[in-house]
């Protein structure tokens, strides 16, 4: 007899800004159907290519079932199971001995948003490497940039609800890729635009996005800052700045402008190779088709002046009066309780320099034991050489808590297989909305999965740590999440996130409202009785006439904003920052999201979410193709000092000349064992080492056929 089919709430753990609230069937104890919740309005029912058939990668033959110990050479993927006691023993002896021959920091941690969600990602798995006082891994790689560029003018850098997108009449989608990215802000984009709204995409490359977008600017890579000097020089030369607002609301104006000044509309076309007809139909299409809203989101951030360019688009939008929007992971971190303990004495290593910590003979203490869970680093972290050279060490204990045998798992000495979303329990903030999810779990653990939480419990007891919280059921740490006492999240319990699937933060409606608003409601004034704001209250509505109000306000103001100066300088490993190194590498790689089925390295070994042809193709364009002797479907070497892959070019007719693109998220085993990030930059993209991320798109590399075969699409692998 099989029992009737239960439906289960639940939330995609992507590391996607979208956090899709889905809903699973169950039958007889097997999931059968996943859709979009339909009630979630940012889901609104659908979720997307990568993961309408995520039932299939919950059930794929390839899942890891049970723990695993390996008995071939690192890399090679020979291991045989063992059982859990076992490994968690095993795992706690060689912990023990590394802390007592090295001290904590001999530990690393290596973990980032394989899975989003903050009960399975972080508090238990922090707690226990607070404990043991490992070493703190700045989990920079994404996003951590972005977040300094917008708070150096904006301090906290709540940008306004995205959903406030479809209220715009100008809408500029700077640096972000949002149809592959961020889809279900589409709808919203599309909204604004039935409404006459004209959609601008700022990108060197021509994505999906510029493809569908209004008006396409092209600029060099990595030379934003002059476009945004270049406009605020326009918007000054016209008068089209109001100066006064400007200056009572933030410091560093005149230094700013002098900067404009200095480099000029000629200065600013010359190095973003734009024609000064555009720069100036930009800057006057921001400030007079209003409201005028920017939108960043993390792409731009990998470059090595990234944290600048995103400081440069805050500012214009300070500057110019438009809204600002990006990220909204900070409004969830603001709401939640910080469940972790404040950081130990401890030194830090950024995630981006894994390949230079673990190949260093002089760190003391050395890294000895590796503990990575829900990131791949052999695939994603840059500089892939080094960091494999480092996973190779014989004197690193590596252990790898996965759901499949990625590239890093295969360097394991201990793999143990974890839970996938559908399987564990899990609370889902988000950064593309303001909605907050529970994932109840759906099915049983699969074979002998256990979730993240639930192996760092038994690593903890194994140790016989007596830190407090160690031992939290998943359910505890979910509700104290959710206890902060923040208005934000008020009326936000347990008990309805498990009735209604999901809520949206008590922000109140407008109240990160984008500049010169325009709110076709009744009049109301907006109440303002929010946590931490302390000014730009807004009100908009249309009077006794019917004629709309617009409120002025940036984006929330939480305190004074800040420009100041602002320059462009070219990246040292750019075309224009060092003559020598370009002389031998003369092309700039970019390595894209860009496949539909792709989300990171989650899909990249999975045969059915392969594009066609299945292979990391390198796109070139025609003119840097021809002087190489390349065509399309060569077989061609790409490579710099750091390594080289071999690969199948696309010649293309998209590519500014000089520019070549790759994507990012295939595994090792489809590029010859190297993916695209054996090439990439490890410089970080924030002002300090410490803080930001890989400069991935700063790369320069130089391509040429590769030795004797020449492939073509169709002999290629299937
Ligand atoms: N060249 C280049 N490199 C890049 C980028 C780029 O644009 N270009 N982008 C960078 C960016 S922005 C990011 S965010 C990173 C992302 O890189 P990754 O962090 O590697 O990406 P994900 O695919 O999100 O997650 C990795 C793993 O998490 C595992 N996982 C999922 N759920 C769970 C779970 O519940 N528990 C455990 N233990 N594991 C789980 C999955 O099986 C998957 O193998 O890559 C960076 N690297
Ligand atoms: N389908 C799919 N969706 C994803 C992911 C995925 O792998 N696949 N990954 C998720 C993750 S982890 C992240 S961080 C987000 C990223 O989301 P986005 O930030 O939207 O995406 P990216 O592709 O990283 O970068 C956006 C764009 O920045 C452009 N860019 C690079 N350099 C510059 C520059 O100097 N100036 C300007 N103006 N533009 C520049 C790139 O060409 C790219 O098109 O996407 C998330 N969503
Ligand atoms: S990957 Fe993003 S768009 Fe796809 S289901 Fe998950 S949250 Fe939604
Ligand atoms: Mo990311």
């Amino acid at each position: 007899m099989t029992d009737a089919p239960t439906v289960v709430r639940g939330a995609c753990h992507h590391d996607c800004p979208d956090t899709c609230a889905w809903e699973v069937t169950v039958r007889d104890g097997v999931a059968v159907h996943l859709r979009g919740d339909p009630t979630q309005p940012f889901t609104d029912g659908q979720l997307c290519p990568k993961v309408n058939p995520f039932l299939d990668r919950v059930y794929h033959p390839d899942r890891l079932l049970r723990p695993l110990r390996r008995v071939g050479p690192k890399g090679e993927g020979r291991f045989e199971p063992i059982d859990w006691d076992a490994a968690i023993a095993e795992i706690a002896e060689r912990i023990g001995a590394a802390v007592a021959r090295h001290g904590g920091e001999a530990v690393l941690p290596y973990s980032l948003d394989g899975t989003q969600g903050l009960v399975q990602k972080g508090v238990l798995a922090d707690r226990f490497f607070a404990a043991i006082g490992a070493t703190r891994l700045n989990r920079h790689i994404c996003g951590v940039t972005a977040w300094h560029g917008a708070a150096d003018v904006l301090g906290m850098p709540l940008g306004a609800d995205p959903t406030e997108i479809a209220s715009a009449r100008t809408i500029v989608l700077w640096g972000t890729n949002t149809l592959l990215t961020n889809r279900h802000l589409w709808p919203y984009i599309e909204s604004a635009r039935a409404g006459g709204a004209m959609v601008i995409v700022v990108d060197p490359v021509s994505t999906m996005t510029a493809q569908r977008s209004d008006w396409h600017i092209q600029p060099r890579p990595g030379t934003d800052i002059a476009l945004v000097l270049g406009m605020i020089g326009v918007l000054d030369r016209d008068g089209l700045i109001d100066e006064e607002r400007v200056s009572a609301a933030a410091s560093g104006w005149p230094e700013l402008r002098a900067e404009a000044r200095a480099l000029g509309l000629e200065g600013a076309a010359s190095i973003t190779g734009l024609a000064e007809a555009d720069i100036i139909s930009l800057a006057h299409r921001i400030v007079q088709q209003r409201p005028a809203v920017l939108r960043a989101l993390i792409g731009m951030e990998h470059r090595e002046h990234g944290q600048d360019i995103h400081r440069a688009v805050a500012a214009l939008a300070v500057v110019s009066g438009s809204g600002y929007m990006r990220s909204t992971q900070v409004y969830f971190d603001t709401a939640f309780a910080d469940l972790v303990p404040p950081p130990g004495p401890q030194r830090t290593v950024n995630m981006s320099a894994l390949g230079a910590t673990l190949t260093d003979a002089s760190l003391q203490p050395p890294v000895t034991v590796l503990l990575n869970y829900g990131c791949n680093p052999a695939a994603i972290t840059p500089d892939q050489n080094r960091v494999l050279a480092g996973l190779e060490r014989d004197d690193l204990f590596t252990v790898v808590i996965e759901q499949f045998m990625t590239d890093t798992a295969r360097y394991a000495d201990i793999v143990l297989p974890t839970t996938t979303q559908i399987e564990h329990l899990d609370l889902m903030n988000a950064w593309g909305h303001l909605y907050v999810s529970l994932n109840l779990p759906a099915i049983e653990p699969l074979g002998e999965c256990l979730p993240n939480t639930e192996i760092f419990r038994r690593l903890a007891g194994a140790l016989t740590l007596d830190t407090s919280g160690l031992a939290d059921s998943d359910e505890q740490v979910a509700r104290d999440l959710l206890a902060s006492g923040h208005p934000w999240l008020d009326g936000i319990t347990y008990e309805r996130l498990e009735r209604d699937g999901w809520a949206r933060l008590a922000v109140p409606e407008g109240w990160s409202a984008m500049t010169e608003r325009a709110v076709p409601v009744a009049p109301r004034p907006v109440r303002d009785d929010s946590a931490g704001g302390a000014d730009g209250a807004v009100s908009a509505g249309h009077d006794a006439s019917g004629e709309m109000h617009r409120a002025a306000a940036p984006v929330r103001q939480l305190g004074p904003l800040r420009l100041g100066a602002l320059s462009y300088r070219p990246a040292a490993e750019s075309p224009s920052g060092d003559a020598a190194l370009a002389g031998r590498y003369p092309l700039a790689l970019m390595s894209l999201k860009q496949h539909q089925r792709f989300l990171n390295s989650h899909y990249g070994g999975f045969e059915h979410h392969l594009p066609d042809p299945p292979q990391p193709q390198l796109e070139i364009g025609a003119a840097d193709a021809a002087v190489r002797g390349i065509a399309d479907g060569d077989r061609v070497r790409v490579y710099n000092d750091r390594g080289e892959l071999f690969t199948m070019a696309a010649v293309s007719d998209r590519l500014q000349p000089g520019l070549v693109t790759m994507p990012f998220g295939w595994w090792a085993g489809s590029a010859d064992e190297r993916t695209v990030n054996v090439l990439t930059n490890a410089a970080v993209g924030g002002r300090d080492p410490d803080v930001g991320s890989a400069a991935f798109h700063d790369t320069l590399v130089e391509v040429e056929p590769a030795p004797g075969t020449r492939q073509t699409a169709d002999d290629s692998p299937s």
